[in-house]
């Protein structure tokens, strides 16, 4: 099948290196990954794509697995000059081999490139096995609104680790956004599209709030989309702040119905969620979304390649 993946930063990137392993067994073509770019941020004058670089460096075998981001074998020794000249934010690191990726994507950007054609361009480095778009060629950075006042969500998701309560996530400009060239024909042209277990709020919110992606959505053959909280609990990460925040609860039918059926106007056909969490497929299927039950912990590359083949499953068989 034709495949395209939603997908935010290291969640996206474990999902896809599942769905590339299923895809590769079974001979089909190599799947579109469509990524969030409202973590990105302008820092140092460079600009960083945190979720592109954390699918970019998963899928090359490059990331760093145990601290969750960067590059595997990083040193410090530009972000020590860095603290020294009070230049950047003391609390967050840019490694040096993260560097180079920074500064390629920023001359890039100087030179007049599309952040498509940038993103295309560091794709060629290292043999991905999918192609990898952002969600869009605008800066859309997302903003967290709190009672503290307003800031980078960088800021509020590493620097305060989301204790200050959000009231508002905001992506200042999307209004006015287009989707990346690319990204409306990849949906349409589909087999199935997979939403990946990332943050529904910061991660997927994002990519579904560009104008056009929820209708060309609407008109896809297949959304299957894929739990990231299990037994009531996100996996990894703070996402259960950013689902408080928007009123969502942190359970999976929660988020399925935040999701919406795609017969009610919503996003899915169907949901897969984990065996803890059977008790509440009646809930799912309640809302005209299918439920399917597949064990969903992904901690190595067998565990995310049966993660992404009981999605496909879930795609192929309701046909
Ligand atoms: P980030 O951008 O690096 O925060 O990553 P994403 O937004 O792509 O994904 C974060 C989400 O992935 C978390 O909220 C988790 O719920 C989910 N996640 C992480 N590991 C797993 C896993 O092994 N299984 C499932 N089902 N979800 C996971
Ligand atoms: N996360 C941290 O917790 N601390 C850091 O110092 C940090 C640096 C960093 C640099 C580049 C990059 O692409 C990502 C980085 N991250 C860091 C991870 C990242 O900011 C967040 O986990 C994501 O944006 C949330 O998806
Ligand atoms: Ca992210």
């Amino acid at each position: 099948p034709r495949v395209v993946v939603l997908a935010g930063g290291v969640g996206g990137a474990k999902f896809t290196l599942g769905v590339r392993a299923a895809l590769a067994r079974m001979g089909a073509p190599e799947a579109t990954v469509i990524v969030n770019t409202g973590d990105d941020l302008w820092l140092s004058g460079v600009r960083l794509q945190p979720d592109i670089d954390s699918v970019l460096y998963a899928l090359a075998g490059q990331n760093d697995t145990e601290r969750g981001w960067g590059r595997a074998g990083d040193t410090e020794r530009v972000n020590a000059e860095l603290q020294a000249w009070g230049a950047g934010w003391p609390w967050f690191t840019l490694g040096d081999l993260d560097l180079g990726t920074h500064l390629a994507r920023t001359g890039w950007l100087r030179d007049g490139m599309s952040v498509t054609q940038v993103v295309h361009r560091l794709s060629q480095r290292w043999p991905l096995g999918v192609r990898m778009l952002p969600m869009t060629d605008s800066e859309v950075d997302t903003h967290v609104v709190t009672a503290e006042g307003r800031m980078h969500f960088q800021e509020w998701w590493t620097r305060h680790r989301a204790t200050i309560t959000p009231l508002a996530f905001e992506n200042p400009g999307i209004d006015q956004a287009q989707p990346a060239p690319g990204v409306r024909e990849a949906i349409a042209d589909a087999d199935i599209v997979l939403v990946a277990p990332s943050n529904p709020v910061v991660s997927i919110g994002p990519i579904l709030a560009v104008p056009g992606v929820r209708e060309a959505l609407r008109g896809a053959r297949r959304v299957v989309g894929v739990a990231g909280v299990i037994g009531g609990k996100v996996v990894r990460g703070m996402a259960d702040v950013c689902l408080t925040a928007i009123g969502v609860e942190t359970r999976s039918d929660a988020v399925a119905a935040h999701y919406g059926a795609r017969s009610a106007g919503g996003l899915l056909d169907a949901w897969v969620m984990a065996e803890e969490d059977a008790g509440l497929a009646p809930a799912v299927a309640a809302r005209g979304i299918h439920p399917v039950i597949a064990p969903l912990w992904m901690s190595d590359a067998d565990t995310s390649e049966a993660v992404a083949r009981a999605t496909l499953d879930a795609g192929t068989m309701m046909r």
